[in-house]
């Protein structure tokens, strides 16, 4: 499976990676369904929605700055880090993800298409306003803070600038994903259950224009059924070898052929 999975890479003309909440557990983070639950009583779904926020923008919040925290004390793990080298390699052209946590960025990787928004930029629910905590170099300041966060301008709510369920993704992130799979020749899925649309859209679009499909994950998923390669094992664990192997066969270790 390595050995397929590393010779598809290896040749592949124009690869891209699809993530999701499954390559940032072993960077402390958990997913979003996973049996250790994102948040202890309520279902990340029930929260990350307009109609909570509109309900209960305190609780909305916590949920968000616990996030953020825990994100702020997570680290990139080997597989965020190996794709970044893929991309160094000039073997991966871009990483699309779902996730909100800028671990890839954190990581290295320069094209990176955030489907799903950024949990460290914020906006105002009413005027243009828009903040990128990390540059503005606010966030920890954010984090603590225990009132609602108001717009500078306007004075309005602030809100995450990510994709709640019910809302539609970026236009322009997804016409920009929705691109790249219809040039790539090979997908690198990793760590998702492939249950979110549009975003689970991706490995397929690659796949109908005859693309190959490489999937990493712990246990099957909604992508599985149309995988070319499926490598059950943890990100973490599997990137790194995956790397080595690829590194073997590009160095005219043709032993795997
Ligand atoms: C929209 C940002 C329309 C917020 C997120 C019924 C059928 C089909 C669709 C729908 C439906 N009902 C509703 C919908 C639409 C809905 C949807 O798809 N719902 C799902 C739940 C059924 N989609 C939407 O609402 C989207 N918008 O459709 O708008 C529209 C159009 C025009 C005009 C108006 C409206 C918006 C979806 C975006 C929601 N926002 N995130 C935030 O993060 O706070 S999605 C959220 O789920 C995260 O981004 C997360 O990344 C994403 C997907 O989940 P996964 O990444 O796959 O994570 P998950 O926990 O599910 O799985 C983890 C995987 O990792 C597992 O497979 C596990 O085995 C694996 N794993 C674990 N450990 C490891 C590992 N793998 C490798 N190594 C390990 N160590
Ligand atoms: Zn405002």
């Amino acid at each position: 499976m390595l050995g397929h999975a590393a010779r598809l890479l290896a040749r592949a003309r124009f690869a891209i990676a699809f993530t999701g909440a499954g390559i940032s557990v072993e960077s402390g983070i958990p997913t979003f369904r996973g049996r250790n639950g994102l948040w202890k009583t309520y279902r990340a779904e029930e929260l990350a929605t307009p109609e909570a926020f509109k309900r209960d923008p305190h609780l909305v919040w916590e949920f968000y700055k616990w996030r953020m925290r825990k994100i702020l004390e997570a680290e990139p793990n080997p597989a965020h880090r190996t794709l970044a080298e893929l991309e160094n390699m000039g073997i991966l052209k871009a990483v699309i993800t779902q996730n909100v946590d800028d671990l890839h960025r954190e990581a290295g990787s320069k094209k990176v298409v955030e489907l799903h928004g950024n949990i460290f930029r914020v906006r105002c629910v009413s005027c243009p306003y828009k903040e990128n905590l990390k540059e503005s170099g606010r966030v920890f300041e954010f984090v603590r803070e225990k009132d609602l966060p108001k717009c500078p301008k306007c004075g309005s709510l602030l809100r995450p600038d990510v994709v709640w369920f019910g809302e539609p993704l970026l236009r322009e992130a997804l016409e920009k994903a929705f691109s790249l799979a219809e040039r790539a020749d090979v997908v690198l899925v990793i760590g998702t259950s492939g249950v979110v649309y549009p975003a689970a859209y991706i490995p397929y679009i690659v796949k109908e224009r005859g693309g190959k499909v490489i999937e990493i994950n712990v246990e099957k998923s909604g992508i599985t059924p149309i995988v070319d390669v499926f490598i059950r094992g943890r990100a973490g664990e599997v990137m790194p070898k995956l790397l080595r192997r690829i590194k073997d066969i590009l160095a005219g270790g043709n032993h795997y052929g």
